[in-house]
């Protein structure tokens, strides 16, 4: 047998250190998030998600799992773009939502009692079209927001670079301190999809956002870059020959959101999913028909 490497998570002052940069600035960085044998594993069990939805020639909704899928019909080649809850059919994906490395950085943010709202999965295959994100605050994807109590005070989105990301392979951008600002509405012109058109500076300078703030967040696999839901962040298209595969996941203070989100840390231990899937941040999921549906609404047409 293989002996594993060593892999570590954050001491509570490093912790303690990151939430404090955090709620300054809006966002943080984490460099060796995941670290040691669990990257490698973390790396593999991405591209088994990514074989996995590769396998549907539409996008699909099954309870909360969902793949989205640029069809060949359109592409020219299938391309998976999102997955959503794949812990649902992944070991490894479902335990790292709720290990001890999660509860370390999210204690002195959002404190032990946690829930989640979001498990995402981002693809942006060399060649595939509809890779860029508009720059947006992702407040805008809480379309419920009386389900909860200060959603903003009381969330944080993680994500993790499970390939490099980098300038050219369309890495995240952030502007520092825009959490600040308020709801700014960017991007919610037009049909309700960040991925179709580019953010111009004309609509940044609008919005009181000077360009030159904008942060190019480079990450190497494994690192991590924190931001709230009022962080204004987006990013381009890839145009270099490497996918960017980054790993989304959104998560709430348990006593904030009553009644979404699946449990992660409740009463000092950490929780698997359940037998059935929970409201998250939108319920429409739960809605289809069980077993597994095809749909595609085509939003890339729109552009
Ligand atoms: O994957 C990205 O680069 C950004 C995605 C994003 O901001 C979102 O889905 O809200
Ligand atoms: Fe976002």
């Amino acid at each position: 047998m293989q002996k594993g490497r060593e892999t570590s998570t954050l001491s509570e002052t490093e912790a303690e250190a990151v939430a404090q940069f955090y709620r300054d600035h809006g966002y943080a960085i984490i460099k060796g998030f995941v670290n040691g044998q669990d990257l490698d594993d973390m790396r593999r069990e991405a591209a088994a998600v990514y074989a996995e939805g590769l396998k549907h020639p539409m996008t699909y909704y099954n309870g909360n799992l969902a793949f989205e899928i640029l069809p060949e019909k359109h592409f020219g080649k299938r391309y998976v773009q999102h997955a959503y809850w794949f812990s649902w059919i992944n070991e490894w994906f479902a335990k790292h939502r709720r290990s001890e490395r999660m509860r370390a950085l999210l204690r002195p943010i959002i404190g032990d009692e946690v829930k989640q709202l979001v498990e995402q999965l981002h693809w942006k295959p060399p060649g595939a079209g509809k890779t860029g994100y508009r720059f947006h605050q992702d407040y805008r994807f809480r379309p419920n927001p009386e389900q909860y109590q200060d959603i903003v005070g009381n969330s944080v989105n993680i994500g993790i670079a499970i390939d490099p990301c980098k300038t050219e392979n369309g890495c995240l951008r952030i502007f520092p301190d825009s959490h600040k600002l308020g709801y700014l509405g960017l991007a919610d012109d037009g049909d309700g999809t960040i991925m179709n058109g580019l953010s111009t500076d004309e609509e940044l300078i609008q919005k009181g956002l000077n360009p030159k703030d904008m942060l190019y967040v480079e990450l190497e696999p494994g690192d991590a870059v924190i931001w709230s839901l009022l962080t204004v962040h987006g990013s381009l298209p890839n145009k270099s020959d490497r996918d960017r595969a980054f790993a989304i996941s959104s998560y709430v203070r348990a006593e904030a959101s009553p009644n979404r989100g699946e449990w992660v840390f409740r009463g000092g231990e950490s929780v698997p999913l359940g037998d059935v899937p929970q409201p998250c941040k939108d319920s429409a999921n739960l809605n289809r028909p069980p077993g597994g549906v095809y749909e595609d609404s085509e939003w890339y047409l729109n552009d």
